[in-house]
């Protein structure tokens, strides 16, 4: 048993170059993971080391997410406006009532300062892909199905995906090395089956060329696809990950299985019907160390006692 060697993180899992400006009060702007086209008026409710707890403004508790303070998701007050994204109010608000200089001397509030956001660290260079153009995904909510999908939007360097006549409840944000995502005639080049879209006629007899056809829509053009290499976790590595169904949580884990680009995650100590698998760029894991450097705390194996006394639950 090894820690998984720090080479093998992403920047965004690895130790933050900086420090997590956020607090507890401060209102900002993000994306719903349950609807990932939609942004939405947040506050940071918690603050743990290098993560917070935002609170979707107007809804019960139980909506709360934790992210780490650098996620490409949570963007300053004013980013929907100046960037064309529809924000939603905050409960309670009409569409159209809201806005955010009144909102937030109503609420005594100070917007999260823009400094304290994620700044790209690599310039965005045109991708080739664009809004409207079509592809083939994998529904990551029922992952056998490859499908056809829409580049529904597209900020830096990141698409949303979103199925044809789905709703929206299915969409994610990748980049163009993403695994999920092909271009169109990958299926039948390969032999695998294409989910057609939600009530398409005839499904039996689809053909891309007639779809795009009758949609009036681009494929996007397989350049455009960057596939990345597989990843080089491998079995037996420690690292440190969230507990999905705790998510302020963050525990010592072992690499116990792998894909191309997934790795399966125990806790240790913990029964393995705990397991689960992530994507291996998931910003939910990382190196030995993390928790303590960026000032989080780790839970423990149970039983383990640690030098300062306190034991893992
Ligand atoms: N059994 C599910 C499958 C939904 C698949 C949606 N994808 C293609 C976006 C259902 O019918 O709800």
């Amino acid at each position: 048993m090894a820690p998984a060697p720090l080479k093998l993180f992403k920047e965004s899992q690895s130790f933050p170059q900086n420090k997590n400006g956020f607090k507890v009060g401060m209102k900002l702007e993000g994306l719903d993971p349950e609807h990932p086209s939609l942004f939405c008026v947040l506050s940071v409710a918690e603050v743990q080391g290098y993560r917070v707890r935002l609170h979707f403004d107007g809804y019960s508790e139980c909506y709360d997410i934790w992210v780490n303070a650098d996620s490409p998701e949570i963007h300053p007050v004013g980013w929907c406006e100046k960037t064309g994204h529809k924000l939603l109010p905050p409960k309670g608000y009409k569409e159209g009532e809201f806005n955010w200089t009144s909102y937030l001397k109503n609420c005594k509030a100070q917007a999260a300062p823009k400094a304290l956001f994620r700044a790209l660290s690599t310039p965005v260079t045109p991708s080739g892909f664009r809004v409207g153009m079509k592809l083939e995904a994998v529904d990551k909510k029922n992952p056998s199905l490859m499908c056809v999908a829409t580049i529904a939007d597209m900020l830096d360097n990141r698409l949303l995906i979103h199925f044809d006549n789905w709703d929206e409840s299915y969409d994610y944000w990748c980049d163009a090395s993403s695994p999920y995502i092909r271009p169109v005639g990958y299926c039948q080049e390969t032999g695998t089956p294409l989910t057609t879209p939600a009530e398409y006629k005839d499904f039996k007899s689809f053909s891309w060329e007639k779809y795009l056809e009758e949609t009036g829509s681009q494929a996007a053009p397989a350049r455009a696809f960057k596939l990345r290499p597989a990843h080089g976790f491998q079995p037996n590595m420690k690292l440190e990950a969230v507990d999905k169904r705790n998510p302020m949580l963050i525990r010592v884990a072992t690499i116990i299985e792998k894909d191309d680009h997934r790795v399966k995650i125990h806790f240790d100590g913990w029964d393995h019907s705990f397991d689960f698998w992530v994507d291996a760029d998931s910003p939910d894991i990382h190196p030995m160390g993390w928790c303590a450097k960026t000032g989080h705390a780790l839970q423990l194996p149970p039983g383990t006692a640690d030098p300062s006394g306190a034991v893992g639950q």
